[in-house]
């Protein structure tokens, strides 16, 4: 039977003929009651945070505490991004490879066009045209995203350059990627709403690279939901940077000036919840007066190669859906001055008197209701191990709250990257830093980092999980290739005569023998920032080792902190037993990875461990 056709209400100014008809063929699958195209306006965002005040998706805080702010509590079933409902649809299994999901394009069609039929049914869809990085910014790129979530609609807004200006710059044929959401809860006739509509059974996240497209059921959470980030600005842009010669990265970027005026750009990336946004916005420590560090990003990077070879960075994003658990005045002062207005905070919990609190947060307050609406006390927490707040509890709020952002951070052109970081957690072997000594090592130890899992998040403790360049979840196609696509990204570049960014890698978690983290972490990295920045500047000595090379006590700054040879030594020594194993480990990573593995990951392999 034909589906009528719905009414999809265009603005006069949209004359985008192949938007027009997409926004048409949609509406006509999923059934929307309503069509509303974001013009992005404060108005708009206000009217949407009323209507959602209303519905009992959203709780205002209380404007004393926290201006312009409200809580949003999901659904239990939809708390975090779904790894294993993620696919990569590509043509052929290999080009997904074997850290991805996949299924054959037209069998995924197939399952999704009847979970899309329909599922709108007494709904809004939502038009949210957003730009991924500045307006206009050569190294920026348009997406679509059709949604029935107001929800997803308003931390767009604040997540994006979202709304009737990215429509402008795309006239009337300008590329975009189109995004397809539904929270998948059609509602009949006389159905009353839940506060938080999802699927409960039923989610895919799913990635057509070949025709670039994004398709996604049964989750308003998000990753799964806000389909700008994780889903194009990674997946989907790592396979555009491959085939048009550039890097979309799960990567921070921070500026850092030194007292004489001199500033650099270093891209840094880190697995998920490791701390990226506190390393983003860290303030140096005592004994570093005259440094300063700003924020361009705090998640991903979009890198592409200027007219002379350099790599220029821009943040994809606007905004920052950070982790709330563990924020705090020290962790991150500035996070925390970001969050005092204008925030959406996500499963945390509500306090007595109208604000948000989490653990990690502060003092406990007497009592709250927690992110499920249940009360919380301290003791009912000491009694049954209830969080107030959701481990994954996130805040979505704009750059422009942040005060330690970048100056360049909306420049067009991006900034220059002077180095590269990839940081791990391991509590032994892998030293504090380590700086490789060419562009294929660097890619070497890069796509052999690596974390400990936590007990919380996967079931046995310890384990080590390899986490290549941070992008496990992330990248849109074989991790193999993606290796290649790196080194050959260095080969070109070096042709250029550019200088190639410095590549570095970072653990600040090694433990000592009681157990105990050695290096104190946060601000104190920017003693290593500053080594880095010294050795960009061949100002700064190291110790080769098999490995790379990493500074000896000497080499780094320690005004204003009482840290100890022997503690260096716990954070940086090499046990070469220990790396015979973990190169025993490397080998197992190649091994799953054996398609289309470069052979310059295996000469780097074999070249370390004849040093040991
Ligand atoms: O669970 C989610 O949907 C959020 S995941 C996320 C959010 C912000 C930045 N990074 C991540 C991540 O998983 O890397
Ligand atoms: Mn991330």
């Amino acid at each position: 039977m034909a589906t009528p056709t719905v009414n999809i209400n265009a603005p006069a100014h949209v004359k985008h003929a192949k938007l027009l008809a997409w926004v048409q063929d949609m509406a006509n699958l999923t059934q929307p009651a309503h069509v509303h195209w974001c013009d992005g306006s404060q108005a708009e965002y206000d009217t949407l945070c009323d209507q959602m005040v209303a519905s009992g998706t959203m709780k205002r805080l209380n404007p004393a505490k926290r201006a312009n702010s409200f809580l949003a509590c999901s659904d239990p079933s939809d708390v975090a991004r779904v790894e294993d409902r993620t696919f990569i649809c590509s043509d052929a299994k290999e080009d997904a490879g074997p850290t991805n999901n996949w299924m054959d394009p037209g069998d995924m069609r197939a399952t999704l066009n009847p979970l899309f039929a329909g599922s709108m049914a007494g709904r809004t869809l939502y038009v949210v045209p957003f730009s991924m990085g500045p307006l206009g910014s050569p190294i920026a790129h348009i997406g679509i995203e059709l949604s029935d979530s107001a929800y997803v609609a308003v931390n767009m807004r604040l997540m994006t350059r979202m709304g009737k200006a990215v429509l402008d710059v795309l006239g009337t044929d300008g590329e975009f990627v189109p995004c397809m959401h539904t929270v998948g809860a059609p509602l009949q006739a006389g159905q009353a709403d839940v506060p938080w509509p999802c699927n409960p059974t039923t989610k895919y996240i799913v990635h057509f690279p070949k025709t670039r497209e994004i398709w996604s059921y049964g989750s308003g959470y998000g990753g799964n939901a806000l389909l700008g980030k994780k889903c194009f600005a990674l997946r989907i842009a790592s396979t555009m940077g491959q085939a048009q010669g550039w890097l979309a990265e799960h990567m921070l970027i921070l500026g850092v000036t030194n007292p004489q005026g001199k500033k650099y750009h270093v891209a840094a990336a880190f697995p998920s919840a490791c701390g990226k946004t506190n390393f983003a916005m860290l303030i140096p420590p005592a004994g570093f007066e005259g440094w300063s560090v700003t924020t361009i990003g705090d998640d991903i990077a979009w890198i592409k190669p200027d007219a002379q070879g350099r790599l220029r960075a821009i943040n994809p994003e606007a905004g920052y859906f950070g982790v709330a658990p563990g924020t705090n005045m020290q962790t991150n002062p500035n996070c925390m001055k970001s969050l005092d207005r204008d925030t959406i905070f996500t499963n945390v919990a509500l306090t007595d008197d109208g604000d948000v609190w989490w653990e990690g947060m502060g003092p406990a307050p007497e009592h709250a209701i927690d992110w499920q609406g249940k009360d919380w006390t301290p003791a009912i927490a000491a009694e049954t191990g209830a969080k107030a707040a959701h481990p994954n509890a996130r805040f979505t709020v704009a750059a422009t709250n942040n005060p330690a952002l970048d100056p360049a951070w909306d420049d067009p052109q991006g900034v220059a990257i002077d180095a590269f970081i990839f940081g791990g957690r391991r509590s032994t072997t892998v030293p504090l830093v380590t700086e490789a000594r060419n562009w294929t090592e660097g890619v070497y130890m890069a796509a052999t980092m690596g974390s400990e899992t936590t007990a919380a998040a996967f079931g046995a403790q310890g384990v080590v999980r390899r986490d290549p360049f941070a992008m496990l979840p992330f990248a849109g196609y074989n991790m193999s290739d993606y290796f290649q696509h790196w080194l050959n990204m260095g080969e070109t570049l070096g042709k250029t005569g550019a200088t190639l960014p410095k590549i570095f890698t970072t653990n600040w978690f090694r433990k000592g023998d009681d157990g105990k983290f050695v290096w104190p972490g946060f601000g104190e990295n920017m003693r290593v920032l500053k080594w880095m920045i010294d050795r960009i500047e061949g100002q700064a000595n190291g110790v080769e080792h098999m490995a790379g090379v990493t500074p000896s006590y000497g080499d780094l700054n320690w005004n204003g902190l009482d840290f100890s040879s022997q503690q260096f030594d716990a954070v940086t020594s090499i046990d070469n037993q220990a790396w015979r194993d973990e190169l025993d480990l490397h080998q197992e990573l190649f091994d799953k990875l054996a398609h289309h593995l470069p052979k310059a990951l295996l000469d780097t392999k074999a070249a370390w461990t004849a040093k040991l």
